[in-house]
């Protein structure tokens, strides 16, 4: 098989479809390489003194992680210098990070989770970077967090990458989604699969049922259907599969399909779900969308939402398209 880089994709999709501008290029390489340095950094594990508890906690009042805060680092450090971003912002930190005067401020907006699945860090299992790129207002001279409260709709760009047994990098800029391998030897992403589609059904699901006592009816009713497999009301056998990664389950969603659900509940009720809109479930939604399946909140489609504040909560139906739209039914009734 051809072994087509990300570079060459890159270039070549901006030749032919004018679909990715320079600057734009030049972000996704940027943001690939840091990806590179944290699959580096992931997979030295204790040899490299990564691991555990940082002693300090993060906006959202969790404990952060050596390998968050490394990680966010180098997703920082990586796109200062370019001259393509007017500024970004992170789980990691309270406040949005606009570009120091000491280099040129560009147009774009790069949001990130720059390591999700935290619990995971310390024993093994697959974990990720999540971004996602907007523009800067028209007219915009110093950025502000109100810039980046954009619906997910306006996004130019998202993508996530697996730490898992393999790299990989998958991408969309509107035009479809797209995965790439990182080759270790060689240190370069190759694109090993191409336009994917979620199927739009699906016997398997995902959700942390040990909060099966907090949820609200609907997700109680439509989960219920499913464990009643083929003597339930939907006839057939569902798999449940949970890896307390979003990327991992969304990425095993986007290879086989799947609904993934973290919905809002009754444990803190003034919460709408644990995970953050603009930079875990909007880019999530924009590539399943781009692949497609749907995502909702249970109520309207994500991309739709309008952020209130940066890190804003958001319940998350995503996935196989008639999972996705049946939940959301269910919230209906
Ligand atoms: P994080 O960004 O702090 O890692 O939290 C997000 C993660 C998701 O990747 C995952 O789906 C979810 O939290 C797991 O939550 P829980 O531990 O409640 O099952
Ligand atoms: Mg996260």
């Amino acid at each position: 098989m051809k072994r087509i880089s990300l570079t060459q994709y890159l270039i070549e999709e901006q030749r032919l479809n004018n679909s990715i501008p320079a600057e734009l290029r030049l972000l996704i390489e940027v943001v690939a390489r840091a990806c590179k340095t944290i699959s580096h950094a992931v997979g030295k594990g204790a040899l490299g003194d990564v691991l555990g508890a940082a002693d300090t906690e993060n906006v959202q009042g969790e404990i952060q992680k050596k390998l968050d805060i490394i990680s966010n680092e180098i997703l920082l450090q990586a796109n200062e210098w370019g001259g393509h971003l007017a500024a970004m912002a992170s789980e990691e930190m309270e406040t949005i990070h606009p570009i120091p005067n000491r280099y040129p401020m560009g147009e774009y907006m790069l949001l990130f989770d720059p390591l999700d699945g935290s619990s995971n860090i310390d024993v093994n299992v697959s974990i990720g970077t999540i971004f996602s790129v907007l523009k800067a207002p028209e007219g915009m001279a110093t950025p502000t967090e109100k810039d980046f409260l954009q619906p997910g709709t306006r996004q130019v760009a998202a993508g996530y990458a697996v730490y898992g047994p393999q790299t990989v990098l998958v991408l969309t800029t509107g035009n479809g989604v797209n995965c790439f391998t990182l080759d270790r030897e060689m240190g370069s992403w190759i694109m090993t699969q191409r336009a994917l589609q979620i199927p739009a059904d699906t016997a398997e699901y995902s959700i942390n049922a040990s909060n099966a006592r907090h949820w609200y009816p609907p997700v109680t009713r439509y989960v219920k259907e499913l464990e009643a497999g083929k003597t339930g009301p939907r006839e057939k056998n569902f798999n449940m599969r949970w890896i307390a990664s979003m990327v991992a389950d969304v990425h095993r969603i986007l290879n086989r399909g799947g609904i993934f659900m973290y919905p809002a509940d009754a444990r803190e009720p003034d919460k709408p779900g644990k995970l953050r809109l603009m930079y875990e479930a909007n880019p999530m939604a924009f590539i399943v969308e781009q692949a497609g399946g749907a995502a909702t909140d249970g109520k309207m489609r994500i991309l739709d939402i309008q952020p209130i504040t940066l890190h804003q909560r958001v319940a998350v139906f995503i996935g196989s398209r008639n999972e996705v739209q049946r939940v959301t039914e269910y919230h209906a009734a």
